[in-house]
């Protein structure tokens, strides 16, 4: 539909290749300019007057005068794409964790002060407004946030990449807290509109379900597969640009929503069910209605399987579309020309799409078929939980999507026929290896599938990846060790330094100046400064701010005061056994006992801050939460305790939070049971903000350490080796006999002490601890992690030191920003060129 040859217009709108931008007027970007277009918006477009209360329609004035100016940009990145006839990458994801965009668009226009002043002439913050933006929350934590990070720093780099994922009408459900337990309330995100998105229904793609094939001969004589009778479902795309930083580029992210086609249920619809026919378009719809919000992977739900089929289809067809537009349907030079990077296994269903379409839609053979999809897939992997690998029962393919499980099934026979030429009569190596888990009720294994058939294989930090290799895919890595590589993750700087701490961008900026922004390795240069004690003192100052504006935060979500000469010790991120809050808490009832036994001599006061969702069906996870509710209305209200210790659980913690809690943080928990956590990224945003990390040998933990060095790390716990070689012999028992603070600590737990009305209800907490098989050992741990929290405050009573440590941290954090990660991406998966935008005007 796109093109309209006959329409008069047709040479203006479709002048590819070569197209120029002349047409296209250029807006000012002074504060003049910018108060202008607010004006214009607000008055003509809104049609709102200083009698106006809602802050929503000036904030929504601002957004639109802001994204015109995305939008010329955004046209000229890619008629320069088109032009260069560039290779491109296509980031799938199931989740898109943006939050909010209106200070991340002003950062990388280069217009916050411009837009500072030309509101402030109006009488306006704009921060007052910012801050009614909604979080655009379509994830549910790192892989999610660590995909919006990788959009930022692609548009930095200048990369073609364009993000592909869902609309989710639903995001990730706010959580309130009632009487210390977590309640789920829909986040209907979408109500009030969403400003930055841009709809794009000259793009809709129509994806299948159900039905089943028949083989007929095609014109040509060769036999050809339909799949008929299908339930079809329109994809309608969504753009949201995508700024780089200050260089002119603007990329897409294209979410997907799905819309009911205009055919009716022909059956019912004769039947005279004329109003259910209608109401079966409510399945279409709810395709796209709502985020799953488990972390983990959740089996065997049908309509999780619809929206990872729906978001592979429509995006795999995107792509192709554009491509015959620009190279005819010859698929010769599409492998060299097209990359996709799979988010885990959520969208690896394309794998088997890709080949549905270039044999059945476009007539390529299996062999042509298989070499461009094998070629041109890529698979990341973000977990070592082998629970949490994804499948899917055969059952559910075979009536939902019956070619692809055809394609699966070829796919894998063809596969274990290669690995018994390798190992011939290793038939438990073929069990094991198969794509298809034999058993009751046979299963696709997705991340087996995306191994088979992607050129590249990474896991996201040095450990993760290593262990992988060893572990979870080790029979895969001896048969394709050369598709096996590591890409550490990272944070993007823009956001979770220059936007979240502007005290401290101004500090650094007058120091070193601006480079870091778009080199975050510059920052080493700020080393020496460690050293300087009247820097030292102005670094504090800011933390200080800073500290102030989090103890704000929390005073108004938890109601509880924090003071900001305490420690401020945070743990935030999805609530897990095996992220172990719970030692965390352990901890924190340590404190609390050593004060009522007055033992308290050069104490440090602490606030303690713990924040995170639980997905909705982990009982266990939930009552951690309770715990730790429960432990903080005991502390809190204990006048014995007074300022020495307080603790909070932040309600709906989420990526506009983290901008407040990462800057106002000194001591960042990240206690995972080593070998268990990927890669962790909120990690990497503390040590960019000055904050000392207290951790175990996990995830990128280990890396972090290394930048810094031992001495500005508070390392603790059993290494991953040490994890795996414990499990034999593990004595959780024995443990608690052993360290008496343990012991005191578990008598407080199970004596009731923070449950004094609701006898056993934390008994479950307690037994795993004492359980020989607790897969997250926090007792084995709990004794060192003492001694690294004592270690700790000590440090921080050495103010002086503890700054020096605290530049440190930032300065040495320059590996983590994904402008390092998206690099080595592209050096060592996509080989993309950067490529420049068309100058405007
Ligand atoms: C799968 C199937 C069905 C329903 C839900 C899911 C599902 C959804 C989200 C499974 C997993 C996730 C998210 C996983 C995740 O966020 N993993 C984290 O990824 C980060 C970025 O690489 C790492 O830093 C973390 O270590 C890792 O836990």
């Amino acid at each position: 539909m796109r093109h309209n040859d006959d329409a008069p217009f047709a040479s203006f709108l479709h002048s590819r290749p070569n197209q120029k931008l002349t047409d296209i007027p250029v807006l000012g970007m002074s504060s003049t300019q910018v108060g202008k277009s607010f004006k214009h918006y607000f008055n003509n477009t809104l049609g709102r007057d200083r009698n106006c209360d809602k802050v929503h329609y000036p904030y929504v004035a601002l957004a639109m005068a802001i994204r015109d100016r995305l939008m010329e940009r955004w046209k000229s990145t890619q008629m320069a794409y088109d032009n260069a006839d560039c290779k491109r990458t296509s980031y799938l994801s199931m989740e898109f964790l943006m939050g909010r965009a209106l200070s991340n668009s002003l950062l990388n226009l280069g217009i916050t002060d411009a837009t500072t002043k030309g509101l402030y002439d109006l009488g306006i913050l704009w921060e007052e407004l910012a801050e009614n933006e909604p979080d655009a929350g379509l994830g549910n934590g790192g892989l999610g946030r660590l995909a919006a990070c990788f959009m930022d720093s692609c548009a930095t780099l200048q990369l073609p990449v364009k993000g592909f994922g869902i609309r989710y009408e639903y995001g990730m459900f706010r959580q309130t807290i009632v009487d210390g337990n977590q309640m789920e309330e829909p986040d209907h995100w979408l109500r009030d509109g969403y400003p930055w998105e841009l709809e794009r229904p000259e793009y809709t793609q129509r994806v299948q379900f159900g039905g089943h094939t028949e083989y007929r001969r095609g014109s040509d004589g060769s036999f050809k597969v339909f799949w008929v009778d299908t339930h079809d479902v329109l994809a309608v795309p969504y753009d949201t640009p995508i700024p780089g930083y200050r260089n002119g580029t603007v990329n897409t992210l294209r979410l997907w929503k799905s819309a009911a086609t205009d055919e009716f249920d022909l059956g019912e619809f004769n039947a005279g069910s004329y109003a259910e026919s209608v109401g079966a378009k409510n399945a279409a719809e709810n395709i796209t209605m709502v985020l799953y919000p488990n972390d983990s992977s959740e089996n065997g739900k049908e309509l999780r399987l619809r929206q990872q089929y729906f978001l592979a289809s429509a995006s795999l067809k995107d792509v192709i579309r554009d491509w015959c537009d620009r190279s005819g349907q010859l698929f010769d030079g599409f492998a060299a020309s097209n990359c996709f990077q799979l988010n885990d296994t959520h969208p690896t269903i394309a794998v088997a799409e890709l080949m549905r379409l270039l044999m059945d839609e476009y007539g390529l053979g299996w062999d042509k078929a298989w070499e461009i999809t094998q070629s041109t897939m890529a698979y990341t992997n973000h977990t070592l939980l082998p629970e949490a690998l994804e499948k899917w029962p055969v059952r559910l393919f075979q009536q939902l999507l019956p070619r692809l499980l055809e394609i699966i099934y070829e796919i894998n026979a063809r596969f274990l026929r290669q690995i018994s030429c390798y190992w011939p009569g290793d038939n438990d190596r073929l069990r094991r290896m198969s794509i298809i888990e034999e058993g009751g009720e046979p299963q696709i294994r997705m991340a087996y599938l995306a191994l088979v058939g992607s050129f590249s294989v990474n896991g996201v930090a040095q450990l993760h990846s290593n262990l992988l290799k060893e572990g979870l895919f080790r029979d895969f890595y001896e048969l394709w060790p050369e598709k096996f590589n590591n890409k550490t993750n990272g944070a993007t700087q823009r956001r979770w330094l220059a936007s979240c701490n502007p005290g401290l961008r101004g500090v650094i900026n007058k120091t070193i100046g601006e480079g870091w922004i778009s080199d975050l390795e510059q920052l080493r240069q700020l080393a020496p400064y460690a050293e300087d004690a009247k820097f030292r003192k102005i670094w504090r100052k800011v933390k200080q701010e800073n500290k102030q504006k989090l103890a704000q935060l929390v005073k108004q979500d938890c109601g509880i005061k924090f003071d900001a000469n305490a420690m401020f010790d945070v743990q935030v991120k999805r609530i897990h056994e095996y992220k172990r809050q719970l030692l965390n808490i352990l901890h924190v009832v340590h404190l609390y006992a050593r004060i009522k036994a007055g033992d308290t001599a050069e104490w440090i006061p602490r606030c303690v801050l713990i924040g995170g969702k639980a997905a909705p069906g982990y009982a266990m996870a939930k009552l951690i939460i309770k715990l730790i509710n429960n432990v903080a209305d005991v502390v809190n209200n204990d006048p014995d305790v007074g300022e020495l210790l307080k603790v909070a659980f932040l309600p709906n913690y989420r990526v506009s939070a983290m901008e407040v809690i990462c800057p106002g943080t000194d001591l960042s928990e990240q206690i995972s049971t080593a070998g268990k956590e990927a890669s962790g990224t909120g990690n990497m945003k503390f040590m960019m903000n000055g904050a000392l990390t207290i951790g175990t040998l996990d995830g990128a933990n280990i890396e972090i350490r290394e930048e810094v060095g031992d001495d500005h790390f508070f390392l603790f716990g059993m290494t991953a080796e040490e994890v795996m070689d414990r499990r034999t012999y593990y004595n959780p028992e024995a443990v608690i006999k052993g360290d008496p603070d343990l012991r005191q600590v578990m008598n407080l737990l199970e004596k009731g002490h923070f449950n004094q009305f609701f006898p056993r209800l934390f008994d479950s907490i307690t037994q795993s601890i004492r359980n020989p098989h607790d897969p997250w050992m926090v007792a084995a741990d709990f004794t060192s992690y003492i001694a690294a929290q004592n270690k700790a405050a000590k440090a921080y009573r050495d103010v002086e030191s503890w700054t020096r440590s605290s530049i440190l941290n930032t300065a040495m954090s320059g590996k983590f920003s994904t402008d390092r990660t998206m690099r080595e991406y592209n050096e060592d998966i996509w080989h993309l060129e950067p490529v420049v935008p068309l100058p405007l005007g």
